[in-house]
């Protein structure tokens, strides 16, 4: 195997292994240990020799690093090897890529006999609403959408919020706002002046967006409403230079007090590894920080009052942290 390609595989069989974790063996902290050492080491310039070298990476403990001198003698690892043949964890592993069945609603399916997409065509009396659109839309929701396509909808949904109210403010964030050059869903965040962390809930500025994009045909189906955050299914509409139809795309749409609004954009924005990241600087820094607010922590560790934000950079700011834009936000 060229030793590219070897790097590149071993960094893959990270991942496998971290959405084994989280989706079988339904450990989560073992889901981040393997997810943040391919991180890392998909970013270290240099060829990994030997896990010792590995070790030195900040994220490689003593486990993962047996395993890459594993993989670097063998070309395989005997861990996968057996999750790969394992009818149990491959099964489950699929039932989870179907939006609304989580890991433990795949190990109930999995017990009562079910483990693949005909299956669950045969109980869909049994499954929720969620699910039951997950499966309808199954093959269209695993495609990533292309970022022209991103482009379009970003344009006809802030064009349309501006018909519904000019007051709104919306942004798409996720990997999108990264620069992406393909996407795997639709992440809206609303926010609009009159709506404050010390107001009153307002579910009608969500749900008015949400029914005027109905109204349209753009949202198509819906996974849940709540008062602040909405979860459902989009498509554009062919236009005449389209060759073909386009698919189902997952659309998420949240809420968010003004206050709380750049806070928000910025968790959403991730990735969350860069999440993570920022969150252990702020707290080095004496802050603590996540998707709604930055506070500052006292002596006693008690977290203080939420400050003032009006920008991203209002956050970086606090945190004496040099501004990264978006494009620069993958770690
Ligand atoms: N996020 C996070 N921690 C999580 C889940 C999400 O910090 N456990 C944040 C960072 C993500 C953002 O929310 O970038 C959006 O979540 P997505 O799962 O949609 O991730 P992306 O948009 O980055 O990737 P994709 O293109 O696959 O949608
Ligand atoms: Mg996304």
């Amino acid at each position: 195997m060229p030793e590219r390609e070897r790097q590149e595989t071993l960094q893959s069989l990270k991942e496998k292994l971290a959405n084994y974790e989280r989706n079988v063996n339904r450990a989560i902290h073992k889901y981040n240990a393997y997810r943040k050492a391919a991180s890392v080491i998909s970013k270290y310039p240099q060829k990994i020799k030997n896990g010792e070298e590995a070790k030195k990476l900040d994220g490689v403990g003593k486990e993962i690093a047996k395993k890459i001198d594993e993989f670097l003698q063998t070309g395989t690892l005997k861990k996968l090897e057996k999750i790969r043949n394992d009818d149990t964890s491959s099964s489950i592993n699929f039932l989870t890529r179907v939006t609304g069945i989580g890991p433990a609603a795949a190990r109930k399916f999995f017990d009562e006999g079910v483990k693949t997409l005909e299956d669950l065509k045969k109980i869909e009396h049994k499954l929720n609403h969620h699910q039951q659109i997950g499966l309808k839309y199954f093959e269209e929701f695993e495609k990533r959408i292309p970022r022209t396509e991103m482009t379009k909808m970003e344009t006809l949904i802030l064009q349309e919020l501006e018909l519904v109210d000019t007051e709104y403010i919306g942004t798409i964030c996720g990997s999108y706002r990264r620069g992406a050059e393909s996407s795997g869903d639709i992440d809206i965040l609303l926010t609009h002046p009159n709506y404050t962390s010390v107001d009153e809930k307002q579910p009608k500025l969500l749900h008015a967006v949400v029914e005027h994009f109905e109204s349209i045909g753009f949202i198509t189906d819906t996974l849940s409403k709540g008062d602040t955050k909405y979860m459902g299914v989009c498509q554009l509409q062919q236009n005449d230079e389209d060759e073909e139809e386009y698919l189902h795309r997952r659309i998420d749409i949240r809420l968010i007090p003004k206050d709380q609004y750049y806070c928000g954009v910025l968790y959403f924005t991730g990735s969350d590894i860069f999440n993570k990241n920022m969150r252990t600087h702020a707290l080095e820094k004496g802050f603590t920080l996540n998707e709604y607010t930055i506070r500052p922590v006292g002596v006693t560790g008690m977290a203080g009052e939420p400050l003032m934000v009006d920008s991203e950079k209002d956050i970086f700011d606090y945190i004496q942290w040099k501004y990264r834009e978006p494009k620069e936000r993958s770690e």
